[in-house]
């Protein structure tokens, strides 16, 4: 086990084979270092899972390790300025400003906020399921309702699992349906497969089709067959018009699913009135074309229904993910070859253990933000809420926040409130590897290593890969010997903020604990591969500690695992860990019966949370659409917020650009290069005009992710290409119904010249 303990494979010069941490393509990477820098990185072309495959961002690692910017020791904030300190500084001052706000305030006062990076992070991602119920933090918030909690609910209800999303099995299906994805810029999402793009030219070559539905005609919908310019919002009314005529047409077709599913009746009766004609002027689309896409998809022998980041964030959320799986299911497709499928992965995630509040089936509202009084809803409430909370004085106000690589000045809609509320705070730690937008409200920030100085698996990312397989990268340079990583610090911080004092906290122990209890979790679960089992047994045979341990246990008691002993010739870390390139089982395959967790043992088409929403769908369609809307994009070169200070990447022609049809540009008074003025009711920017017809007349598009113009940050680069933060023009209370997720596509706006 020496090679994985070490967890690093040396600083030597030469070529080393890594995985691509920054997206769910998890590309393999030769990454040639001379003389302690990364001198080039290319595509490894002998990768199982990539085979060859790479994008400009991959070739960034040496950047991003090597970047000036990168915080590489604890900064304190005294005053405005911000001070290097050590380890133990650092962690002496959260202590000090921890405690006194509990011992003011309570631990009520003290909140958390999950960054994006954490699902690319295994130290992260691991650590931070136990640094919640460990600190006692109640209420926490998170990306994830501004991203996929729709797609959460739906897979909660339908399945009996929050994280069982099925994922299109991109190289078998003869049909495609993607509704508000772009592949060509986010290389897959909630769907992992290197060469998206490649894998949708693939389905034509063989005589298949891809329909691509979005406002606007993207790099994905100029390689598909179809381009079904929708206007925003409006998915659940297009597909719930597809359903209507399965029903209509007698095209129903579940077959062998018909037996293991709840609701079909429910869901006709449901449809009844959204007909192609009904919903035609709503979505925007003729009825024709309407009724086709759903001939074409009940005639396709293979097809799936795939929805991403456009249906979730907008106002039916909820329901248009939820409608992907129905259709999915009434076609027959779901959990076939070529259709909409589960992946098997190596190292079964964690996140797939059902939480034990919902182990008799998930329930929602179980109470309410104080201020708002916005209905919880797995756990979380909008992040929006964050900054009222903190600004809003009284019983249970936000007084302390630890923000968990995420930049929610950026990403979190009413991004100007969150900005105004953070400097109240009497405590804000940031676990942060850059003095960014966020975290310049910090009084301490707490830097990780880079991703070239941790070991890498993608822990949750394969459980939505297009085949089975798994793939584990050592570290590739030391980490400073005194500095702990980012899982010790969460450890740390849980500890502290159960009152223990910094100096007094011991991490293994606390390690060991999690260990302990995961384990007994799974021995107690009667699907698991060592149900029954003596945990301590199992705990006795682990070599490592911290996450590469709950790696090896997930190996070990995953699919072909070793079982700790029971097979021999089954999978271990280590085995893993000497295939550089990756280990591949093969085509994904059905497995809806291993999977299944609803209380019924069968899949709820018609959950009883959804049609109270449909009646709210059914009277959107009796609003007029007058004026224009705004939706997020994303390009290639671009990484949510944090990959602007690459100079590599942000070069070029400017992407932060206002997109709209020439249609209402020239309604408008705009020019191609000319400045317009945006304004919603929650604020107003500046951004240069790019005409195209890309965009679906009415809708205007600016990416998310920017806006590096403020004081007091370290992002040298970054801040010369600032670009302007679409955020601040999100009203925070708009909000999918079901989900409290953020509606950031859909936004009423008026544009003018500036
Ligand atoms: N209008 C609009 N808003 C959106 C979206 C949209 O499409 N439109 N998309 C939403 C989506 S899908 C998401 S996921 C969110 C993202 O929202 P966030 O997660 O809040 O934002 P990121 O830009 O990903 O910020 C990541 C932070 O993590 C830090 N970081 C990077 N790597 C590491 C690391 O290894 N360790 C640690 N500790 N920190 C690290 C970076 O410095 C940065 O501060 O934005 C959402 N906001
Ligand atoms: N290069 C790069 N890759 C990334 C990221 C990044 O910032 N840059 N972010 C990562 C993250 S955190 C995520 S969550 C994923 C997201 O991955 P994707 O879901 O593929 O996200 P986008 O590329 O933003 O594509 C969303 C599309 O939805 C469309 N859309 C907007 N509103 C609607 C609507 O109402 N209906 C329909 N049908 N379409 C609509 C938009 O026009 C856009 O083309 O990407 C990940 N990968
Ligand atoms: S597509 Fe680009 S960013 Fe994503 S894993 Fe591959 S190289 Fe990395
Ligand atoms: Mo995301």
């Amino acid at each position: 086990m020496a090679a994985v303990t070490s967890s690093t494979n040396g600083t030597r010069d030469g070529v080393h084979v890594r995985t691509c941490p920054l997206c769910e393509a998890m590309c393999g990477l030769r990454v040639t270092v001379d003389q302690g820098r990364v001198t080039k990185i290319r595509a490894n072309d002998d990768d199982v899972w990539s085979r060859g495959y790479i994008c400009p961002k991959g070739t960034t690692l040496g950047e991003l390790h090597h970047d000036p910017d990168r915080l590489r020791a604890p900064l304190v904030r005294r005053g405005d300025a911000f001070h290097e300190v050590s380890w133990d500084e650092a962690f002496a001052e959260v202590e000090r400003l921890l405690h006194g706000v509990i011992e003011r305030h309570g631990k009520g006062a003290v909140t958390t906020y999950i960054g994006n990076p954490t699902a690319h992070n295994f130290s992260l991602s691991r650590y931070v399921a136990a640094f919640a119920p460990m600190s006692g933090i109640e209420r926490l918030y998170s990306a994830g309702t501004v991203d996929q909690w729709p797609k959460n609910v739906s897979s909660a209800l339908l399945f009996g699992g929050m994280w069982l999303f099925p994922i299109p099995d991109l190289d078998r299906t003869d049909h495609l349906l993607m509704l508000g994805a772009n592949p060509h810029a986010s290389q897959g999402s909630l769907l992992a497969a290197a060469d998206v793009l490649g894998r949708l030219d693939a389905i034509r070559a063989r005589g298949g089709k891809v329909v691509v539905v979005d406002p606007r005609r993207t790099g994905t919908a100029e390689r598909a067959d179809e381009w079904v310019a929708i206007r925003p919002g409006t998915d659940a009314a297009l597909l719930l018009a597809m359903v209507q005529v399965l029903f209509a047409e007698g095209r129903v077709a579940p077959g062998p699913l018909a037996a293991r599913t709840n609701g079909i009746e429910e869901v006709e009766a449901l449809c009844r009135d959204f007909t192609p004609e009904a919903v035609a002027s709503t979505c925007g689309l003729p009825a024709e074309q309407i009724r086709r896409l759903a001939r074409e998809l009940s005639d396709a022998p293979r097809a799936a229904v795939y929805g991403r980041i456009g249906t979730c964030n907008q106002e039916f959320g909820t329901l248009a993910s939820w409608l992907v799986d129905v259709l999915n299911v009434l076609t027959g497709n779901l959990d076939c070859e070529g259709g909409a499928m589960f992946s098997n992965p190596i190292a079964p995630s964690l996140a797939m253990l059902t939480p034990p509040e919902f182990a008799g089936g998930f329930t929602f509202h179980r109470w309410k933000s104080r201020v708002r009084g916005a209905p919880e809803v797995l756990g979380q409430v909008p992040v929006s809420c964050l900054a009222e909370e903190i600004a809003t004085p009284g019983e249970g106000q936000i007084k302390a926040l630890i923000t968990i690589a995420g930049n929610p000045v950026i990403s979190a809609p009413d991004a100007a409130k969150l900005d105004a509320a953070l400097p109240e705070l009497e405590c804000m730690i940031s676990l942060d590897n850059w003095l960014n937008e966020t975290t310049r409200h910090a009084h301490v920030i707490l830097p990780g290593s880079s991703v070239l100085e941790q070991p890498h698996y993608d822990e949750l990312i394969w459980s939505w890969a297009v085949r089975n397989a798994g793939k584990f990268s050592p570290a590739l340079f030391a980490p400073e010997p005194a500095r702990p990583a980012e899982w010790q610090i969460l450890l740390r911080l849980a500890a502290m903020l159960q009152g223990q004092k910094a100096a007094d906290v011991n991490v293994e122990a606390l390690d060991d604990l999690f260990f302990a209890g995961i384990v007994a979790t799974v021995a107690a679960d009667s699907r698991s591969t060592i149900a029954g089992r003596d945990p301590g047994e199992i705990t006795a045979q682990a070599t490592t500690t911290g996450p590469l341990r709950l790696l090896d246990f997930a190996i070990r008691t995953g699919p072909w695992g070793d079982r700790y002993g029971e097979d021999p010739e089954g999978l271990t870390l280590e085995k893993l860990a000497a295939q550089p390139n990756g280990l591949d089982m093969g085509p994904l395959e059905p497995r809806l019966d291993e999977l299944l967790r609803t209380p019924s043992g069968r899949i709820e088409l018609a959950p009883p949370y959804i049609p109270a929403d449909v009646a709210r769908l059914r009277e959107r369609l009796a609003r007029r659409d007058e004026g224009l809307v705004l939706v997020s994009r994303r390009h290639v070169r671009s990484n949510n917020s944090w990959m602007h200070n690459v100079r590599s990447l942000v070069t070029g022609k400017d992407r932060c650009t206002l997109l709209i049809h020439p249609d209402d540009a020239r309604r408008v008074g705009l020019e191609d290069g000319g400045s317009a003025r945006v304004a919603s009711r929650a604020g107003s920017l500046v951004a240069p005009v790019e005409v195209s017809d890309e965009m679906r007349p009415g809708v205007v598009c600016l990416p998310h992710g920017w806006g590096h113009d403020k004081s007091g940050t370290r992002l040298g680069v970054a801040s010369e290409y600032a670009g302007v933060c679409n955020n601040v023009l999100a009203p925070g209370d708009l909000v999918d119904v079901l989900s409290g997720n953020a509606i950031v596509n859909g936004i009423p706006v008026e544009v003018s010249p500036a």
